[in-house]
């Protein structure tokens, strides 16, 4: 790769340096001779160039068509799994729509002008330094598209980050950290206990503040699960450097900032097992999985180990290059009913049974007070050997 980089560069400097030498060339021929003639584009240069002005256009147009064709079924556009996801989506088709739109229009007549003013021997070129009206077109159409959809956004986004505190929510702590990601929920209380990162100590892993009466009762998990159709208030904390917490499906991303907390809201519409059996995902999976089973039946043949099929979850990524690992920083989401939920989360320990296990086993290792006599006799008994050693040689 990078030797044919190289190659690319020479070549690029080439061609550089022999564009400057003609350029120096025409310098020195202003006068008028033969040799300088002959770079002055005829009526027929004109006219080719024109036609192939055209010709680019229809090889746009063909290039559209053809990427439309094969590649725009966008099946995750349509395949959002929270409330707000709908707008986001609207608000990506309406700019796919409108950009496309316009640069149809704007790549003809770009095209369509250069061929219609194509220079002509009987022609003089019409210079004028300004034109008010057509500035003005130019200028009001795109202020007043930009500003609707600018407005719209606005609206939209306001709408998604707007939480009612009436609302019956659920908490739930997102903690990024190179490389993982840690979950802490609010527990029975549902408000989440104090952290900072000074207190984070064995099975404590977002550093909640356990003198804090809130933090006793919340409940750590190493997946994020959700009830479907219940709104969560995800609270961002980073132990380190700055991340993204991004729920592609859910349409939702936030930073995740060391020293302050960022917030996001949404509402899962779809549970895991629905998403499951959408017609898009199934085709999906499929594809990836033959790919997989290609890639397995070449393992196999190696003697290595086949590779376990795909299953279809929602994720949580980072999307801040974070360092070394970022590619790894992934967390599975659940989305199930609000049933599974309760009775998953009524069968977890708090943090505060959870410490109180690591503390009370930290305090009986009975076992290791044993052992630790034992290895001093070793010492012992080897140091005098040693002496026992040291006192033959002297004899
Ligand atoms: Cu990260």
């Amino acid at each position: 790769m990078t030797s044919l980089l190289i190659l690319v560069i020479v070549a690029l400097l080439g061609i550089a340096i022999w564009q400057l030498t003609k350029i120096f060339d025409l310098t020195q021929n202003v006068s008028g001779n033969e040799s300088c003639d002959s770079e002055i584009a005829t009526d027929k240069d004109n006219n080719i160039q024109g036609y192939l002005m055209f010709g680019f256009l229809g090889f746009i147009y063909a290039l559209t068509i053809f990427s439309i064709v094969k590649y725009g079924h966008f099946p995750l556009l349509a395949n959002s799994a929270s409330e707000h996801g709908k707008d986001v989506d609207n608000l990506m088709w309406i700019s796919l729509a409108l950009i496309f739109f316009v640069q149809t229009i704007t790549q003809f007549l770009l095209h369509y002008f250069a061929f219609a003013n194509r220079g002509r021997k009987d022609k003089k070129a019409f210079y004028f330094s300004d034109n008010e009206k057509l500035e003005m077109i130019w200028t009001i159409i795109p202020v007043i598209v930009l500003s609707g959809l600018i407005l719209y956004g606005l609206f939209t986004w306001n709408a998604i980050m707007n939480v009612d505190e009436e609302e019956d929510v659920i908490y739930v702590e997102v903690y990024a950290k190179q490389f993982g990601w840690d979950i802490r929920y609010a527990g029975k209380d549902n408000v989440l206990g104090k952290a900072n990162v000074r207190f984070i100590k064995g099975v404590n892993v977002t550093g909640a503040d356990m003198s804090d009466p809130n933090s006793q009762d919340d409940i750590l998990a190493t997946e994020l699960r959700l009830p479907v159709g219940k709104k969560v208030v995800m609270k961002m904390r980073s132990q380190d450097v700055l991340h993204s917490a991004y729920f592609p499906h859910f349409r939702a991303q936030m930073n995740c900032v060391p020293g302050m907390v960022t917030q996001f809201a949404m509402t899962p519409s779809v549970t895991t097992t629905e998403m499951r059996e959408r017609e898009e995902i199934m085709n999906r999976v499929s594809r990836i999985n033959k790919v997989r089973s290609e890639r397995s039946a070449e393992l196999v043949a190696k003697g290595e180990e086949a590779l376990a099929p795909y299953v279809f979850d929602y994720v949580l990524l980072c999307n801040k290059i974070c360092g070394r690992s970022h590619y790894n920083m992934q967390m599975k989401v659940v989305v199930e009913t609000e049933a599974e939920f309760n009775k998953w989360f009524a069968a977890q320990k708090t943090l505060g049974q959870l410490v109180a296990d690591e503390k009370a086993a930290a305090e009986a290792p009975a076992v290791e007070e044993v052992v630790a006599p034992e290895q001093n006799t070793q010492e012992l008994e080897t140091v005098v050997d040693t002496t026992a050693v040291v006192a033959q040689v002297i004899k």
